[in-house]
């Protein structure tokens, strides 16, 4: 069974770090491979690797751990790299969990952003209302990690901003956001109040189009692809781990750079 001269501290470290390596590919990929890691990690751990929700909540905490250290790493004043109107990828790609023909049509008179959790304000916002606070503009890359990137011009409402409009508690750890297709995200306080992340409201100098996420998406040019929510129809501070629609399929949580 065991061998006796394993060097511990060496295996333990190979295998946390292949484990974090899979846990930021997709799902299915992480299935296949599954096998090797989880016989190194039993072997590491002692857990019972063979029932499903104990295999799920070990990945879960390896993968809070890996953003833990990535939270730690992060540096909020540190800006992504921005571009020229020239450098600008076109068309820019359109990518969901579903084919474009299913790119939800929402009605911005209808629309309303709701808030939850620890804020001072719960107020909706029509639309109309978002459109008047101040905007800026960030022509950055979107990084997504099934292999692609683009360069996009974003405009929008600071979301640090916004947080404060809000009166929402700065010192919550976590923002939730639903959208309008069933995706949901979530992101940390201090991506949160990075000076790129961005409420947008337009693409390329126009209203948001549909499949970029019509009325309105998160842009973060410190997060990967799928940290980007679009769509957004409620956001929620709160402190208690809410996950998304990718990072509970396996997908690394804190998912940026
Ligand atoms: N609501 C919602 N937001 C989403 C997704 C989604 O399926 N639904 N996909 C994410 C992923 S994986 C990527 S790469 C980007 C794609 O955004 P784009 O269509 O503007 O390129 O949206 C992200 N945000
Ligand atoms: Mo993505």
């Amino acid at each position: 069974m065991f061998k006796k001269n394993i060097n511990p501290a060496l295996d333990t470290e190979s295998i946390l770090k292949d484990a974090q390596r899979e846990l930021t590919l997709p799902s299915r990929r992480l299935f296949a491979k599954r096998a090797l890691t989880l016989g190194g990690l039993s072997l590491l751990t002692g857990c019972n690797l063979t029932d499903e929700p104990s295999v799920n909540h070990m990945l879960e905490r390896i993968s809070r751990m890996n953003d833990g250290v990535q939270g730690w790493l992060f540096d909020p004043k540190r800006l992504a790299p921005t571009y020229t109107q020239a450098e600008m990828t076109r068309p820019f790609p359109f990518n969901a969990f579903y084919a474009i023909e299913e790119v939800p049509e929402i009605d911005g008179d209808d629309y309303r952003l709701e808030i939850a959790g620890l804020v001072s304000d719960k107020r909706s916002w029509t639309l109309q209302q978002l459109h008047k606070l101040p905007q800026n503009e960030q022509i950055t890359r979107h990084i997504c990690v099934e292999g692609w990137s683009a360069i996009g011009r974003w405009g929008g409402v600071p979301f640090s901003y916004f947080l404060k409009q809000i009166g929402a508690d700065l010192s919550a750890k976590y923002i939730d956001f639903q959208c309008g297709d069933d995706y949901h995200t979530s992101i940390d306080m201090p991506t949160a109040l990075h000076p790129q992340t961005q409420l947008t409201l337009t693409y390329d100098g126009q209203i948001l189009p549909p499949k970029y996420g019509f009325p309105m998406k998160l842009r973060m040019p410190t997060k990967l692809g799928y940290k980007n929510p679009k769509h957004i129809t409620s956001i929620e501070v709160t402190n208690t781990y809410p996950g998304g629609y990718w990072e509970d399929q396996g997908y690394n949580w804190f998912g940026g750079a």
